[in-house]
């Protein structure tokens, strides 16, 4: 005997009051109105009646198909409405929380990338271009272009990194120094820019700072193996000492944002430069960090010289015609003593907390009319 209908009715709607999730009601659909439903098995039952069953039954059991139809949709409106509202209860935004920082408030610039700006944008206003040229050199390039000789033993002190030879025997390397660069800028006087460099051809006079990145097998309290340097090359028919004392003297009054700087040139010796000279500048050790542009105390700060004659013949200059000066500074001790940064190595360690600490604010350009480290 089949149950009866006010039963299977019953029976039907608890299952879908009981039904908790959009899954769980369909369920109850198939088990009532699906092909092998109990429902459809009914209506199927109708075509083996009577006509006089059929005519008492078919409104029943087709009223019956109609309410369970009705009662699920009405439970899936009513489930929906629910889960609707629980994700409206989880996704509410507290607009008086503060809001999170926009990247270009919270992002870094590193010591190194400010100094490298503050340079360019000083050495710019003198009159400068900014060139580059690439890390991996040829010896050409590092070494004899720039009058150092085979076998010289100013070769074995730059602690080279070089690569595995080539097929022709000739071994590239890291460059030593940003040196390469200068000599790429002279020979392109009248020609095209390398590709892939922002090296622009410029016939002299010749007024280029070079930054970037250079490599010496070292490393301690005060050498990274891979280091910053910023060279500067002026070529002309008459440049002289004199311009050269005071380019370096306007540089690093407005690099350390003073009003003047006594410094003292003492011979010295580079392949590529004659005289040579190292450049010490004034400075105060008395207290915590060294200040410099006061006190009676000095620091080496950087290297200098008249171009020799062979590294403008060997860039493609008549030595009869042109000369020239060109200084090497090494940018992560600038970066140190105008930052007050006393470990070198830290500089390289990637540490977000460090970068947080000394980094510098990407939006706050270096400018000489905006402040440079303002
Ligand atoms: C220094 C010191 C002295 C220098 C010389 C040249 C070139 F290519 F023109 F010959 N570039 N850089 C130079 C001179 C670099 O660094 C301590």
């Amino acid at each position: 005997m089949s149950e009866p209908l006010a039963d299977l009715s019953a029976r039907l709607s608890a299952a879908i009051d009981a039904a908790d999730t959009e899954a769980a009601l369909d369920a109850v659909r198939v088990e009532a109105l699906g092909k092998k439903g109990a429902v459809s098995a009914l209506l199927a039952g109708l075509g083996k009646m009577t006509p006089e069953e059929r005519k008492e039954q078919g409104p029943a059991i087709n009223g019956l198909k109609n309410e369970i139809m009705g009662r699920i949709d009405a439970r899936r409106e009513q489930l929906r409405a629910e889960a609707l509202a629980r994700r409206l209860a989880s996704e509410t935004v507290d607009v008086t929380l503060p809001l999170r920082p926009a990247p270009a408030a919270s992002g870094r610039v590193h010591p190194v990338s400010q100094v490298i700006d503050e340079i360019t944008a000083i050495f710019s206003d003198m009159g400068f271009s900014i060139a580059e040229g690439p890390d991996i050199e040829t010896d050409y390039y590092n070494f004899t272009a720039l009058n150092f000789p085979e076998g010289h033993p100013a070769r074995e002190m730059h602690d080279t990194f070089f690569f595995q030879p080539g097929p022709d025997g000739s071994r590239k390397l890291l460059r030593t120094h940003t040196s390469p660069v200068q000599v790429r800028v002279m020979q392109q006087t009248n020609q095209k820019p390398a590709a892939g460099y922002m090296t622009p051809p410029q016939d002299p006079p010749i007024r280029v700072v070079i930054p970037g990145r250079t490599y010496r097998n070292d490393s301690d309290q005060t050498h990274t193996p891979m280091f910053h340097q910023v060279e500067g090359l002026v070529i002309d028919k008459s440049s002289h000492i004199g311009q050269l004392r005071w380019v370096l003297e306007e540089f690093l009054k407005a690099f350390f944002e003073v009003e003047s700087v006594a410094t003292r040139f003492r011979p010295s010796f580079f392949p590529f430069t004659e005289p040579s000279m190292e450049v010490d500048v004034q400075c105060d050790r008395s207290g915590n960090d060294v200040k410099i542009g006061q006190g009676s105390d000095w620091m080496e700060i950087l290297g200098c010289g008249m171009v020799h004659p062979n590294v403008i013949s060997n860039a493609g200059l008549d030595p009869d015609v042109y000369q020239g000066f060109a200084w090497g500074i090494g940018i992560d001790r600038l970066a140190m003593l105008k930052y007050g940064m006393p470990d070198l190595r830290a500089f390289f360690d990637a540490d977000q907390r460090w970068l947080d600490h000394y980094g510098f604010r990407p939006l706050d350009l270096p400018t000489l009319f905006g402040g440079l480290s303002s």
